[in-house]
């Protein structure tokens, strides 16, 4: 089901574009179309391992997420808004959503509001801010992202970032159990919902 933007939204969406977009202002880099990150994640006190492969030709999205001494849970997202939440463990657990829009864009970053420089863990970073939903930070020589968070509070600290790689196919394939309607049990949790909100204000 696609939402079909009013023709005003996109006109103000512009204005406030072109309206940020003064020339001495910095922009953030638009995300390379294929990489791996390791990501550090820290959400009130709660640490997990994220494993991000961001494949944007093949459309699609995988983050492979491990709770501190806890459960992997899986979660794979494909750009025609089909998502999968599993384990690979006993429980055999499933949930897939269907979103409105797909994965994030490369530019889904363009727009952002600059708001200056700030030193974080020892790396010299740009800051923007994009429709107060996550604060990213970018080194400013490498222009690698060092760590965003969420309004939320939850933090991604980037701790690799390999540009050009890619996840072998074989491992994007969901689960047999995923296609079988009984197995609901993981709710739509962690990961998911944080870009799934920033998706959501920015096709709203
Ligand atoms: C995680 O974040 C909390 C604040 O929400 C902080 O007190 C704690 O030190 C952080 N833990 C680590 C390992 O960074
Ligand atoms: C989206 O693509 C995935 C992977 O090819 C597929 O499993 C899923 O059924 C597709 N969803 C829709 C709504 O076509
Ligand atoms: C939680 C749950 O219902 N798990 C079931 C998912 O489906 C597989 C078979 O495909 C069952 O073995 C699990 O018990």
């Amino acid at each position: 089901m696609a939402i079909r933007r009013p023709p005003i939204l996109i006109l103000i969406i512009f204005l406030a574009v072109t309206q940020n977009a003064t020339a001495d202002e910095p922009v953030p880099a638009p995300w390379p179309h294929q990489f791996h990150a390791l990501l550090f994640m820290n959400y009130s006190g709660s640490l997990s391992m994220i494993d991000l492969w961001y494949d944007w030709p093949n459309g699609r999205n995988f983050n492979i997420i491990q709770e501190q001494l806890g459960p992997i849970t899986y979660d794979l997202e494909w750009n025609n808004g089909t998502s999968f939440l599993y384990t690979l463990d006993q429980s055999k657990s499933c949930r897939s959503a269907q979103l409105e829009v797909g994965i994030l864009r490369p530019n889904w970053l363009d727009g952002a509001k600059y708001l200056g420089q700030q030193l974080v863990n020892g790396f010299h970073c740009n800051v923007w801010e994009k429709v107060d939903f996550i604060w990213y930070y970018e080194d400013v020589e490498t222009k690698r992202p060092v760590q965003w968070i969420f309004y939320t509070g939850r933090e991604a600290h980037v701790m690799t970032f390999e540009v050009g790689a890619v996840l072998e196919d074989e491992k994007w394939q969901a689960p047999v159990y995923c296609f079988n309607k009984e197995n609901k049990s993981l709710s739509i949790e962690g990961n998911l919902k944080n870009f799934g909100g920033y998706k959501e204000k920015a096709v709203s």
